[in-house]
């Protein structure tokens, strides 16, 4: 309901409580106790006995009602659980995933200001405070349980081009899941899948982006190794748009893997990337291969050249 009222309410400009109510077919002591809702959520509306309501500011929260004002997605994000806590948006959207047949669609998106149990890969821990960006995409594809490389690497594209038009600068991507900024980590994806032998069940994909958040915030182990998009940038930055733009270019990329035309967006990964080219460590299991990084497949592998001159493929693994 407080979102069918915001659709209504004009940015500094009045509308009256009796236009409001006629709109929304209910009385004017329901519009009354709505605004006082909004106003509950950070909404800053004045009010005035003859004029009616205006909407002076909105929160920098990231509510579903601002994300789908303005997103031009065709399912991406159309349907947002919000929460101002969670243990991990990954394990919510899981359990939500499971669901599939009580209308928990493709594109859904959970969503949270804070997580107490974020999770990294292989149970390592992310970091979650109030500022940055934790969210997970619900999806159903029909493809095989192999195109799940290829999902995180165009999630990562999607980040990078995100992260450019709402703040300019150039990220780099660190395969197979980091977003690297003056090569640091700004943003991390975790991908995970229930799947049949040939065919995916569900997918969910989770990005966490360090937006708004002090250097100092950052736990002292890991400081040398992040920034966040305020740090890089100088200025605090406006999430929901950056949440908006990343959505838009995930589901573009996504429609083009569904297509299986991988080709294109791996273009552009390999134009982000910071791997290739370079000399590195890898983590894989139990073992450490070492070599240079000359090339990601369109399986979404990576291609390592041994010191002895042999190529690998590599579906993942950590650079250490
Ligand atoms: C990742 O794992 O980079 C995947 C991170 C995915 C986080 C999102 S947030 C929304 C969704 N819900 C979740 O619960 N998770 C996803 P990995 O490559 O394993 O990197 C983890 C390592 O990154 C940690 O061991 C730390 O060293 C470092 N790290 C932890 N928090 C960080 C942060 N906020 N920024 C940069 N680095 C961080």
């Amino acid at each position: 309901m407080t979102g069918d009222i915001l659709k209504f309410l004009e940015e500094k400009e009045y509308v009256s409580g009796e236009v409001l109510a006629q709109k929304l077919g209910i009385s004017r002591v329901a519009v009354w106790k709505q605004i006082q809702k909004l106003k509950d959520m950070g909404y800053k509306i004045t009010s005035d006995q003859n004029l009616g309501y205006c909407l002076v500011s909105r929160p920098d929260l990231l509510f579903p009602q601002e994300i789908q004002r303005g997103l031009s997605t065709k399912y991406i994000g159309k349907e947002i659980y919000y929460f101002p806590e969670l243990k991990s948006t990954n394990i919510m959207a899981k359990e939500k995933a499971l669901h599939r047949a009580e209308g928990i669609g493709e594109g859904t998106l959970i969503i949270t200001e804070r997580q107490s149990a974020g999770k990294g890969r292989l149970g390592r821990e992310w970091f979650s405070p109030v500022g940055g960006i934790w969210l997970s995409i619900i999806l159903y594809p029909r493809l095989s349980p192999s195109y799940i490389s290829r999902i995180t690497l165009i999630t990562a594209v999607a980040a990078v081009k995100a992260i450019r038009i709402c703040t300019q600068i150039e990220s780099q991507i660190k395969w197979p899941n980091d977003i690297l900024i003056n090569e640091k980590k700004v943003c991390g994806i975790l991908t995970e899948m229930s799947a049949e032998l040939d065919i995916i069940d569900w997918v969910v994909v989770g990005i966490g982006i360090n937006v708004n958040i002090g250097h100092r915030e950052f736990p002292e182990d890991i400081q040398e190794n992040t920034i966040s998009l305020k740090e890089a940038s100088g200025k605090d930055v406006l999430r929901v748009k950056l949440v908006q733009t990343f959505l838009q270019e995930f589901e573009k990329c996504y429609e083009i893997l569904k297509r299986r035309e991988f080709s294109s967006v791996l273009k552009e990964w390999k134009l982000y990337s910071h791997t290739l080219g370079k000399k590195i460590e890898l983590n894989i299991g139990e073992k450490v291969v070492t070599g240079e990084a000359i090339d990601i497949n369109e399986s979404g592998a990576l291609i390592l050249k041994k010191e002895d001159g042999e190529l690998i493929e590599i579906i993942s693994g950590t650079i250490i």
